[in-house]
C-alpha cells in the first residue's frame, strides 16, 4: 500500500513538472492584434507576424476562420492576442486564441 502512495506521489510531482514545459514546446503560439470580428460569418481579422509552418514567412494582416465560433466572444477588436492556426479541410483556421498577457 505505501508502495503504491509513493509510486502515485512521484508520478504526479512528474507530470507537474514535465508536462507544461512539454505543452508549450509543442505549440508556440503567434503573437497577432485583433483587427476585426464577424460573428455571422464565425471569421476574425487578425494582423501577425511570420508563420512558419503556413508558408507565412512574414507578418501581415488576413482573415481566419475559427475552429469554434466561442472563440469570437473571448477578445474584442484592438485586443493583443496569442494564438494558433492550421488548415482544417483546406482553410486556414484559428485552433486557438488567447489575450496576450
Ligand atoms: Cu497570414
Amino acid at each position: 500500500m505505501r508502495k503504491i502512495a509513493l509510486v502515485a506521489a512521484s508520478i504526479l510531482v512528474l507530470s507537474g513538472a514535465v508536462l507544461p514545459k512539454v505543452a508549450v514546446a509543442r505549440s508556440p503560439l503567434i503573437n497577432g492584434q485583433v483587427t476585426k470580428i464577424d460573428e455571422s460569418a464565425g471569421k476574425i481579422t487578425l494582423k501577425h507576424g511570420p508563420i512558419k509552418k503556413l508558408d507565412m514567412n512574414e507578418g501581415m494582416t488576413m482573415v481566419f476562420r475559427v475552429q469554434d465560433p466561442a472563440m469570437l466572444k473571448q477578445v474584442k477588436v484592438g485586443d493583443k492576442v496569442r494564438f494558433d492556426a492550421d488548415r482544417v479541410n483546406g482553410q486556414i483556421t484559428v485552433t486557438k486564441i488567447e489575450k496576450a498577457r
